[in-house]
């Protein structure tokens, strides 16, 4: 098969209650990118690439339709085979993995459809039907974290994740103390520093927490700040803004330098390279996350299928979204929900939706 059209869509998604903080930025909405990808056989499939603004990671929405932009006539008369997609995207567009990734979904959407299998069965096989999703609560005060934490309690989440950062970190010291009253046994917890801590503050908050069972998230901003602070932390440190492609995943495996990942579906490049994550990890017994930074449907399904194929005891389960926005549905029928801290494996061929294009409104882009 190989691509006959390609049409790019634009969506803007809403964070429900408002706004998130992350890091160092209070987002309020989300602009999302959309592929459509028709083969010469006439079967569709579809792609999706959302970065968390401008500040997150080097990603934001302009450069992702930049980039797609670029790639789009190249792309006409390509193989919808992952691997050589991805080479001639290459050949075609140097570096941003996350505008190649929305691509790479829309290939395993449309081969799966082609042949009838679900893209968690093309990608080595669905170890469950039932996929975890983690809660993630925004930088907040003690009371607000501690009501969201008993929310997630309460919805039959199984991790949380709390985030830290751009502030004293004696303030975030305390949530942290706070929410530790509250945390029921059994429940994982991560507490995500998005980047933003000093190496002073990410060993401060580590020593002063160590009666506290949580593990560290990209505290700081580099591998190198990372590998620095590592023997002065007294807690498990993952990796997730650093991981940037399966070179850095490697170097940080074969170096000790964290005891797992939180990992994009899009940052690394795709449902392709991220299968090839996953098999190091397994390889390392490292655990890891099926994420993304945000994203509808589209995003969740390719998170959600990959999610399945995890080795149970290494998965930390899948988040995009800090909670799932009606906006965020493209397949009516069939939206992927989440339900007693979970999501349910879509059944149907590729990714398993049936994306009504209408909700995207005009294309913005065609090739
Ligand atoms: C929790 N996430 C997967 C969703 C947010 O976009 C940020 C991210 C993370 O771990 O940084
Ligand atoms: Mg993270």
């Amino acid at each position: 098969m190989k691509i006959r059209r390609i049409r790019v869509f634009r969506k803007s998604l809403p964070v429900p209650g408002g706004k998130v903080t992350i890091g160092q930025a209070t987002l309020a909405a989300f602009d999302s990118t959309i592929v459509e990808v028709t083969s010469d056989t006439g079967v569709v499939g579809w792609g999706e690439t959302c970065p968390i603004g401008p500040t997150y990671a080097p990603s934001h929405a302009l450069g992702a339709r930049a980039a797609i932009v670029e790639m789009g006539p190249g792309l006409i008369g390509a193989p919808i085979s992952p691997g050589l997609l991805h080479r001639k995207m290459n050949s075609l567009l140097n570096g941003h993995s996350y505008a190649k990734a929305a691509f790479d979904i829309a290939a395993h959407d449309l081969i799966g459809k082609k042949t009838g299998m679900r893209v968690a069965d093309l990608l080595g096989g669905a170890a469950t039907e039932r996929v975890p999703f983690y809660f993630f609560i925004g930088v907040g005060d003690a009371d607000e974290v501690v009501r969201s934490v008993r929310e997630a309690q309460a919805g039959g989440y199984v991790r949380i994740q709390t985030k830290i950062g751009g502030r004293p970190v004696d303030h975030d010291i305390e949530v942290i103390r706070k929410v530790a009253e509250v945390m029921k046994k059994g429940m994982r917890w991560a507490v995500d520093g998005n980047r933003s801590l000093t190496m002073r503050d990410a060993i401060l908050l580590s020593q002063q927490c160590r009666d506290i069972p949580f593990v560290l998230e990209q505290p700081c901003n580099t591998l190198e700040e990372i590998a620095a602070i590592r023997p002065s932390v007294q807690h498990p440190i993952y990796i997730d803004e650093n991981g940037v492609d399966l070179s850095t995943v490697i170097q940080a495996a074969v170096n000790g330098l964290c005891d797992g990942f939180g990992m994009k579906v899009t940052r690394i490049g795709g449902l392709k390279p991220m299968a090839a994550f996953r098999d190091i990890c397994e390889a390392r017994s490292l655990p890891h996350t099926s994420d993304d930074s945000w994203g509808g449907d589209i995003t969740g399904a390719a998170c959600v299928h990959l999610g399945a194929t995890v080795r149970p005891n290494l998965f930390e389960g899948c988040s995009w979204v800090n909670k799932i926005s009606e906006e965020s549905h493209y397949d009516p029928n069939n939206p992927i929900r989440v339900t007693d801290g979970h999501v349910s494996l879509p059944t149907g061929p590729g990714l398993g939706l049936e994306v009504d294009a209408a909700v995207f409104g005009a294309p913005i882009a065609e090739f």
